[in-house]
């Protein structure tokens, strides 16, 4: 309340409902017309399901088109997937994937336009203008993070620092020489720059930041807290994923109370992730995106695997497009512990609560005989490690209660000393599931 909301385009925005159903429905045919004529596999998928574009008339019908996942990516892999011929694509990405083969995306110039003009939006929301100093530290390459940010800011009219991610020290001098006033990275890097910082000697108060713009990985309101006292700054959430398009799809506003996605160019729907079903506003569920208006990659109800549900509620900011709750995780990240699922994000709420714990953990998952444990190792300060074993014991049971209070879970936990658990640069890996070997 009181806060000056900045719109890129506020038409867009703010657009009545009624409206955007009717552009939405509009792109909607558009869309499908457009992957049925160009591309083999939605062809052949619409065709085995007895369905033809002609029978979309209303936003509901798209329930019963078939979902398209990640493998039918890697099974049409390289440009399989592509609706226009390779001499309109200007630019390719792909995604990096931790297992099989990568998944390639392209982008028309009219795509590359839409893209930088998305990012602008969600660089606006966060209140960033032409006088900002941008220093961008996700990698530049085949990753979208770098030039998807890169050409949004260059819209926006800010000065932009290309710096790509690593480099830590050098990213900090910079931060400080250059004057840089916002950061954009994952969550985890911005922690380990903070961290960084400390240990080199320098305050918050000597660096000019005042906004960052974390996302490609999901975190916590306690991790944003954490973040935002740190390196003394305002931190947004903004989501995105390299099918669909990249970072862009969805952002915070500085209400900071859900992401709003970009409805005139992305039809979101929540699933039951076992039954398939729609589920309505308000429930959790798997994430399922259809794009609207890309020309070289139409995707039809892409299964994001990300669980979150819709927030309903109109957002205090004016903008009327959906808001979505930060993500809880993916659903392939979801563990699953004697019988009951946990997701990591849990755990890391605890921890960022517990002021002895650093936000740096690792949670690793293994099977003793017919038994699943789950062992939480966190960093802790380092007055902790100079008190008595009793102070150290009575830590590790209350961090052992409240992971189990919030999971039902009871786990193994070691507290290690600060900056002995890995650091990340770009999207960070804190699970380490042994029972998978077998
Ligand atoms: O991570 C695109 C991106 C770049 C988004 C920069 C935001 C900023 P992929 O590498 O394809 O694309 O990974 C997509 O990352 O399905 C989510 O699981 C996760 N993810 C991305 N943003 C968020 C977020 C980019 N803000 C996958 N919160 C997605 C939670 C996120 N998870």
């Amino acid at each position: 309340m009181g806060k000056i909301v900045m719109f890129r385009d506020q038409e867009q925005e703010c657009m009545g409902r009624s409206d955007l159903d009717q552009l939405q429905l509009e792109r909607l045919i558009s869309t499908v017309n457009h992957a049925y004529r160009n591309v083999d596999f939605y062809r052949e998928s619409l065709d085995a399901h007895g369905l033809k574009p002609s029978m979309i008339r209303s936003l509901d019908d798209l329930a019963q088109f078939p979902f398209t996942t990640k493998d039918d990516f890697r099974d049409n892999y390289p440009y399989g997937m592509f609706a226009v011929p390779m001499r309109d694509i200007v630019r390719i990405h792909s995604s990096s994937g931790t297992t099989g083969k990568p998944t390639v995306v392209g982008y028309t110039r009219n795509d590359l336009d839409t893209w930088s003009e998305l990012v602008a939006r969600l660089l606006s929301a966060s209140g960033v203008t032409a006088d900002d100093v941008i220093q961008i530290a996700f990698g530049y390459g085949l990753f979208t993070g770098g030039f998807g940010l890169h050409y949004g800011a260059e819209k926006v009219g800010a000065s932009v620092i290309p710096m790509s991610s690593g480099n830590t020290q050098k990213q900090i001098m910079i931060m400080r020489d250059y004057r840089s006033t916002a950061l954009i990275c994952t969550p985890s890097y911005a922690m380990y720059l903070a961290e960084a910082m400390e240990h080199m000697g320098i305050k918050p108060e000597e660096l000019y930041l005042k906004t960052g713009l974390f996302g490609a990985e999901p975190w916590t309101h306690e991790m944003r807290q954490q973040i935002e006292r740190r390196l003394h700054i305002q931190a947004t959430d903004n989501y995105g994923l390299s099918e669909v398009m990249g970072p862009g799809v969805a952002y915070e506003c500085l209400e900071k109370q859900g992401m709003h996605f970009s409805e005139d160019h992305f039809l979101v729907e929540i699933i039951d992730p076992v039954t398939l079903q729609r589920l309505p506003y308000g429930e959790l569920g798997e994430l399922v995106i259809t794009t609207l208006t890309k020309e070289a990659l139409p995707v039809i109800r892409y299964r994001t695997r990300d669980m979150t549900r819709l927030l309903a509620e109109p957002c205090p900011c004016g903008r009327t497009h959906v808001r979505m709750e930060k993500p809880t995780g993916r659903s392939d990240d979801m563990l699953i512990i004697r019988g009951v699922n946990v997701f990591p994000s849990q755990i890391e709420e605890v921890l960022c609560k517990i002021e002895q714990c650093e936000p740096h953990y690792k949670l690793i998952v293994d099977r003793k005989g017919s038994l699943d444990v789950l062992e939480v190792l966190v960093e802790v300060n380092q007055q902790i490690f100079f008190d008595e074993m009793k102070k150290q014991n009575a830590l590790i049971q209350r961090i052992a209660a409240e992971i189990r209070n919030v999971t039902g879970i009871s786990p193994d936990v070691k507290i290690v000393e600060k900056k002995t658990l890995e650091r990340f640069e770009g999207k960070s890996s804190r699970v380490l599931d042994r029972r998978l070997r077998s």
